[in-house]
């Protein structure tokens, strides 16, 4: 999906990205992961459950960049 900015300059193409991570054990974990992600992207939604070792994330960044951010974080990306 197509975001505005706020300034209207220019356009975010928006893709909804679902990683398999392991490693994550609690609730620490998840905001790191978060933290990790919005880092990368200061406008991301992210979404986790960690018992289905799953990462949702509606990013503009490449998918590879997502992975690396979580991976840095000491967590396993499956896929
Ligand atoms: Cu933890």
């Amino acid at each position: 999906m197509l975001q505005q900015t706020p300034e209207g300059l220019s356009e975010r193409y928006i893709m909804n990205q679902i990683f398999t991570v392991e490693g994550m054990t609690c609730g620490h974990c998840e905001k790191a992961v978060t933290k990790a992600l919005l880092a990368l992207d200061a406008q991301a939604k992210v979404t986790i459950d960690r018992t289905q070792n799953k990462v949702q994330v509606e990013s503009d960044q490449p998918r590879a960049a997502l992975a690396k951010a979580v991976a840095d974080e000491g967590y396993r990306v499956i896929t």
